[in-house]
């Protein structure tokens, strides 16, 4: 009885918190579609709702379909129209043509790189059809062509990772000098790679770190295999590989090992030691057997979060512009106990670190 409390308390805990961020509050939506969805809440129509997803590449990105599947049901209101791009920005911007057509009430966009959206996001304003942004961010020469996005913090994320890396180098009495680190990269452009990598390029420059290696794996655990045996290849000499995520990191782990590295948490003595982020439960299964020493979770379950802000839109309420939601950090042991990290969302704050155990994961709904 007690684990089971336990876990389900875990799993109300992981469960999206939401940290209202900064940007003006808007009442969203354009006349239009509140015209719109009045004349169908007068016919008792469901919300018809287009998601253009980024594709299937991770584990992350599967929790992530599921959330908003798992939410946006008729028996919730709702008519979801899916799509898949297979992380192709064209194949995005022809499922928002698609929606414009289908003259859905909301269009939800998860985009898989930043810039390139302004003519479609126009469109779509024009055809008075709202556009709200999840997890990744656009960036567009008129705010007004989407009306609120909610995601990560992905530029603390990545500070959060390096702070961590900072205070576990000197826990274990290696100079920030010795730290030679390769980077996997997320798909180039998105902004959980951007963030990521900005905050890994601020703390070479801030701590002396080498950097060995920067290439993109494309959030793939291929592409990350792939990536990992080509480095090994041409400099071997490095001590920390920093995964932009958990698919990635199972990748170079794979190659890391076949080539005869010890893949560990003892920097100290020799260890390979491998970073990563999303906090799958794959992930933090290889936490909590030393393969990967932290992740820092990125949460996808914005579902029930995107239910409550198409509700309010709905009725009108006003919508803050910009939410961040809330994520933690994991770790193979208790060596660093919190960190202190800013980001867009604005000041430091400090980040508790959670020891990876079989509770921790059985609590994990992803
Ligand atoms: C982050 C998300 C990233 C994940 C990857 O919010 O966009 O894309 O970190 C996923 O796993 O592929
Ligand atoms: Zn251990």
């Amino acid at each position: 009885m007690k684990k089971k409390m336990l876990s389900l308390l875990l799993t109300g805990v992981m469960a999206m918190g939401v940290l209202a961020g900064c940007g003006s509050a808007t009442s969203g939506g354009s006349s239009k579609s509140s015209s719109k969805s009045d004349s169908k809440k007068s016919s008792g129509g469901e919300i018809t709702v287009g998601f253009a997803q980024v594709g299937a590449e991770s584990d992350w990105r599967t929790a992530c379909t599921k959330s908003v599947k798992d939410t946006f049901t008729s028996k919730n209101g709702y008519k979801l129209i899916f799509d898949d791009a297979q992380q192709k920005q064209e194949n995005q911007i022809t499922a928002i043509r698609n929606f414009i057509q289908q003259d859905v009430d909301y269009i939800v966009l998860d985009p898989v790189t930043e810039t390139g959206w302004d003519t479609v996001l126009q469109e779509a304003k024009d055809a008075g059809i709202p556009v709200i942004v999840v997890d990744r961010m656009v960036d567009v020469s008129d705010d007004s062509l989407y009306t609120m996005r909610i995601g990560s913090d992905f530029k603390a994320e990545g500070n959060k990772a390096c702070d961590w890396l900072k205070q576990y180098a000197d826990a274990q009495g290696v100079a920030q000098t010795d730290i030679k680190i390769v980077d996997i990269q997320g798909t180039i452009g998105a902004s959980a790679q951007i963030g990521r990598t900005e905050g890994l390029n601020d703390a070479v420059k801030a701590n002396g770190w080498k950097l060995v290696a920067q290439q993109t794996g494309e959030f793939t655990q291929a592409k990350g295999q792939e990536v990992m045996e080509s480095i090994l290849k041409q400099n071997s000499d490095f001590n920390v590989v920093y995964c932009e995520n958990d698919n990635e990191a199972f990748g170079a782990i794979d190659a890391l090992e076949a080539a005869g590295k010890k893949v560990g948490t003892d920097l100290k003595n020799g260890d390979v030691m491998v970073m990563s982020f999303d906090s799958t439960k794959a992930g933090l299964t290889d936490v909590k057997d030393g393969k990967i020493t932290l992740d820092t979770e990125c949460n996808p379950l914005y579902g029930p979060k995107l239910d409550e802000i198409i509700k309010n839109l709905e009725a009108g309420k006003k919508v803050e512009k910009s939410q961040f939601i809330d994520e933690a950090m994991f770790a193979h042991d208790d060596t660093v106990k919190s960190v202190s990290a800013a980001g867009e969302s604005g000041d430091a704050k400090n980040y508790d670190v959670t020891v990876v155990t079989d509770d921790v994961i059985s609590g994990r709904s992803y």
